[in-house]
């Protein structure tokens, strides 16, 4: 049957490999039909896949470049929804099957848990909706029909390596990090970087928030913080280890010391791939890997004294309640800041630091908590630092 398809965040670079995804899957047999799109303001890149793929509505997050869309010969027969505001109505449509969010930040909250209300798939690269809500999202999970499977690449391994598993016979989750551009950086060292050091990832190809979260090693946290709540696994029984190759994905390990681990080339249409077509899997042509090529495979501890974030994920998770939501939107603003050098790279996890040190918390939060946290962390910041 024929899968109905909503991209939320289109032009980033997880929606740009979904949609060749939905290109391959088409060619394989699998097939896709995108129903709906959304993008902040890309408005040449959303104009061409608008005019490919042909959605029956499109969301611009900018009101302000409606008419530049209008105007860059799209079929003006497609709705076209103006402001972020839509974004609830839209995936609360029965017209498609997958949501795809591949939003970037806090953001991506409100239409994950709309989407959960409609009993969707939900294919999730927005990590941080698990991060701020994740008790809250699976408190939602259980009175609907609704699913997430995750995109995000060690997740998706992880979901992998538990298929068929009993859930109970789990030891640990051990998640892979890259160790980013910096790896065996001293502090010292660390405060010098630039902006453009911090925005060349060694293995993957990502938007600039989740490579500047890699090279602070935020990113690992913040995966720690979702694999918790995707897998309900105690913190304690998820370890990060660094693998700088990007080729074991991640792995799980069982009572009996038995290891699964799920390997491949560091692309992100694999996960995506997966999460569209679970339980099935589909032929593809994307690059294989070649193990005559990958031939060595490390690993070694993170380095938690110089790269502190990931350590305030944990402690985050320890504490429970909105802590998380803090650390997510200090950290959303912190680097947004440093990717408009306002701020050292060293100053990310002071200002993080900051934020959750003057937090009190909230132990039975709401939506409405987290969306008053969020924006009062991020005022604080922008107030401090602008
Ligand atoms: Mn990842």
């Amino acid at each position: 049957m024929k899968k109905r398809i909503g991209i939320l965040g289109s032009t980033g670079s997880i929606g740009t490999n979904t949609l060749e995804v939905v290109r391959s899957l088409n060619n394989n047999g699998f097939e896709c039909e995108i129903v709906f799109l959304s993008c902040n303001n890309s408005i040449e890149k959303f104009s061409g896949q608008i005019k490919e793929f042909k959605p029956k509505t499109v969301l611009l997050h900018n009101k302000n470049k409606i008419q530049e869309l209008k105007n860059s010969g799209i079929d003006l027969s497609i709705e076209v929804l103006a402001g972020y505001e839509n974004i609830k109505e839209l995936v609360s449509r029965d017209n498609y099957d997958i949501l795809i969010n591949s939003l970037v930040g806090f953001i991506g909250l409100v239409p994950t848990l709309e989407a959960i209300k409609h009993d969707k798939r939900i294919a999730l690269a927005n990590k941080e909706t698990m991060v701020v809500a994740g008790e809250l999202i699976n408190r939602s999970l259980k009175v609907t029909k609704s699913e997430i499977l995750p995109i995000d690449s060690e997740h998706s391994a992880i979901f992998q390596c538990l298929t068929g598993e009993n859930p109970a016979e789990v030891n640990k989750i051990i998640l892979t990090a890259s160790g980013g551009p910096f790896r065996g950086y001293s502090p010292e060292e660390l405060s010098k970087v630039t902006v453009e050091q911090a925005l060349k990832h060694p293995n993957w190809n990502m938007g600039n928030k989740i490579t500047i979260d890699s090279a602070t090693l935020m990113n690992k946290g913040l995966e720690v913080i979702e694999a918790k709540w995707l897998f309900n696994i105690e913190v304690n029984r998820i370890e990060v280890i660094i693998h700088p190759q990007s080729i074991i994905h991640s792995m799980v390990e069982f009572k009996d010391g038995s290891i699964k681990a799920q390997l491949g080339m560091p692309d992100m249409k694999i996960p995506i791939q997966y999460a569209i077509t679970y339980p099935e899997r589909i032929q593809s042509n994307y690059p294989k890997l070649d193990f005559s090529v990958s031939n060595t495979l490390i690993f070694e501890k993170p380095d938690t004294g110089t790269f502190r974030c990931l350590g305030f994920a944990y402690e985050c998770i320890e504490k429970g309640g909105t802590y998380s939501a803090v650390l997510n939107a200090a950290n959303e603003i912190a680097v947004a800041l440093f990717l408009n050098k306002k701020i050292g790279f060293s100053d990310i996890p002071v200002i993080i630091e900051d934020s959750l040190n003057n937090h009190e918390n909230i132990l039975n939060y709401e939506l409405q908590d987290l969306l008053e946290i969020d924006k009062f962390t991020r005022d604080k910041i922008i107030r401090k630092y602008n």
